[in-house]
């Protein structure tokens, strides 16, 4: 799989977020907790290396709460301030008492000189790993417009979160070339990268090979899998049957298996799934 996705848009909402970046005194970078490693911008180490940032792993009611964990740890071992949180379930509070632990030295740094200082914060991540929602989720309500798809945020909008703090919700930036195939994989199966550029064959392939490697049990049981120790397309193939998707002449339809099972593991009907693990980064440009 060769991704090169970078759609004219992100490149002005870059402009956009450069030209905000001054007013702003901590950035919020939501990954996917499915996959931290891979759904975080690489090229946000230099564009925020003047501030202070704090790494969310959004939507981590749907990964593997053990692996979550190790994450945290990984990145706790770095300095490195991290948390994990659910936009759509979780209470806010323990989120925002850590964004007030970030931002008090600025508070208080106004309140020795008797001043009160509105602080502001920026949601910053690629596509579709839930920054608007996280901010809805802070600020109470449903301003920002959200979307299971790339592209749904398209200007800078704020909200409050409070009397004091002030929350900038941005577009999702990739980055001009991701040069790792398994990133693409797994930037491309969570929904970051817009699905009309995507052959969903190949990623239904890729899907059904990472499966392999960590819960293949939860594919046979599903999909009622008599061999297990099969090549992919022979499993993809058997799935396709299995669920009865079969076009006339007895061709098995292959496009609405792959597509079934993107949507099913997706949708969490697989379980709570991990993507990566620390451990996975072994040998890998960290
Ligand atoms: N299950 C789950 N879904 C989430 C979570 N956060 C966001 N979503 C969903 O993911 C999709 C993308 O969210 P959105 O906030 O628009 O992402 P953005 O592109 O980063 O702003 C929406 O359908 C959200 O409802 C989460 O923590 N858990
Ligand atoms: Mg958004």
């Amino acid at each position: 799989m060769n991704i090169q996705w970078y759609p004219g848009h992100m490149a002005k909402s870059r402009r956009l977020m450069l030209e905000k970046l001054k007013i702003i005194d901590l950035i919020i970078e939501v990954v996917d907790a499915r996959a931290p490693f891979s759904t975080k911008n690489p090229d946000f180490d230099q564009l925020f290396r003047q501030k202070k940032r704090l790494l969310l792993l959004n939507k981590s009611d749907l990964a593997e709460p053990e692996i979550t964990r190790q994450w945290l740890e990984y990145y706790k071992k770095q300095g490195i301030p991290a948390m994990a949180f659910c936009a759509v379930k979780d209470n806010p509070k323990a989120l925002i008492g850590a964004i007030q632990n970030e931002l008090s030295p600025i508070i208080e740094k106004y309140r020795a000189r008797g001043m009160t200082k509105t602080v502001r914060c920026m949601a910053a991540g690629i596509p579709n790993v839930g920054k608007s929602a996280l901010l809805n989720r802070l600020a109470g309500g449903k301003k920002l417009k959200e979307g299971n798809k790339p592209g749904v945020t398209r200007g800078l909008q704020w909200v409050k979160l409070n009397a004091q703090i002030e929350l900038l919700d941005s577009p999702g930036l990739m980055w001009p070339k991701i040069e790792s195939q398994r990133q693409a994989l797994y930037i491309a199966l969570l929904k970051s990268i817009n699905e009309d550029i995507l052959n969903t064959e190949e990623l239904a392939l890729g899907l059904v090979d990472f499966f392999k490697t960590r819960y293949l049990d939860r594919l046979v049981q599903r999909y009622k899998l008599e061999g297990a120790d099969q090549p992919n397309d022979v499993i993809l193939n058997e799935i396709c049957k299995n669920r009865g998707f079969i076009l006339k002449g007895e061709e098995p339809d292959i496009a609405r298996a792959a597509n079934m099972i993107i949507d099913e593991f997706q949708a969490g009907k697989l379980g709570r799934i991990s993507l990566e693990t620390p451990a996975d980064l072994k040998g890998q440009n960290e």
